[in-house]
């Protein structure tokens, strides 16, 4: 097929790509702002290239101009989370977004594979508009923790270097490595409510630190010199102290100060 042919087929699942992880970005960002755990960490996104497109049809004998239907992996969303408990989280997201339909599933978390392969994959169908008109996009979507990230990109190169032969020894290696992710996950899993507290009350204070700093800003514009120095002394003194109840009261005062100014300039 000619490049500029591939180009055509391949602009369409670009957006799709381009699109979702804007919005999935998105999602982590209202997550973050609302000071709300995110169940998804970091999203990554990619067409997958001419040559994979070549070797993969050739492996599972697609012809070249059936690849559209019968490859389900063209453009490709990874969803990497903190927690296993997480990823049924995503799925379910996913399952309620009306801007994709499921069209098929596969749960690689509890059914690893031989390989010590462990994600969960969802193939979604996407819209894109083009010049062309809308187009219907296949997409899919892998999700798993940071841990089996670690696994799979390791394991992903091993089978690259050895093709179809990989040795006996590196096969074991990775197999008890594998467990060792199952027994990493699960150990993290229980001490999650922690890890989720001290990231939320993170979020929170970073949170309330911008909307401090915002507000004092904006009070430069009203407020005389001697009253922001003092306000800023006292936001120094108070981030010092490092309670999150102290900021919190000292936020509510802020905006009251800022409120009277408010109403001051509409009398
Ligand atoms: P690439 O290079 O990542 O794009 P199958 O019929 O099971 O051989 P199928 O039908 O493509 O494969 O579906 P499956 O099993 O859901 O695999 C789709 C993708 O999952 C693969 O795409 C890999 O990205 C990933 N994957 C599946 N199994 C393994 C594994 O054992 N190790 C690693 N590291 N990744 C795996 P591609 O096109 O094979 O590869």
């Amino acid at each position: 097929m000619e490049i500029q042919l591939w180009k055509d087929i391949l602009n369409p699942y670009e957006l799709a790509v381009n699109e979702l992880l804007v919005k999935f970005n998105h999602l982590i960002k209202e997550h973050r702002e609302r000071g709300i755990y995110s169940p998804i960490e970091q999203v990554n996104g990619r067409v997958k290239s001419i040559s994979s497109i070549l070797d993969k049809a050739q492996k599972k004998k697609i012809e070249i101009e059936h690849i559209e239907e019968e490859m389900d992996d063209i453009a490709g969303i990874r969803i990497i989370c903190q927690f296993v408990e997480d990823i049924q989280k995503v799925v379910e997201i996913i399952r309620n977004r009306t801007d994709m339909r499921v069209l098929s599933e596969k749960d690689y978390i509890n059914h690893m594979k031989s390989s010590g392969y462990r994600s969960y994959h969802m193939i979604v169908s996407y819209s894109v508009e083009t010049l062309a008109g809308t187009r219907h996009i296949k997409v899919e979507i892998q999700i798993r923790t940071l841990a089996m990230n670690f696994w799979s990109t390791i394991e992903h190169s091993l089978q690259y270097k050895y093709k179809k032969h990989m040795p006996d020894h590196i096969r074991e290696k990775l197999s008890r490595a594998a467990d060792a992710i199952i027994v990493l996950d699960n150990e993290m899993s229980s001490v999650r409510s922690e890890i989720m507290d001290a990231q939320n009350s993170f979020q929170i204070q970073a949170n309330l630190v911008r909307d401090i700093l915002n507000n004092i800003q904006n009070l430069y514009h009203v407020a005389n010199q001697r009253e922001i120095a003092k306000i800023q002394d006292e936001f120094y003194r108070i981030y010092e102290a490092n309670d999150i109840e102290q900021l919190k009261r000292f936020h509510r005062e802020l905006d009251i100060i800022a409120e009277g100014y408010r109403a001051q300039v509409f009398e």
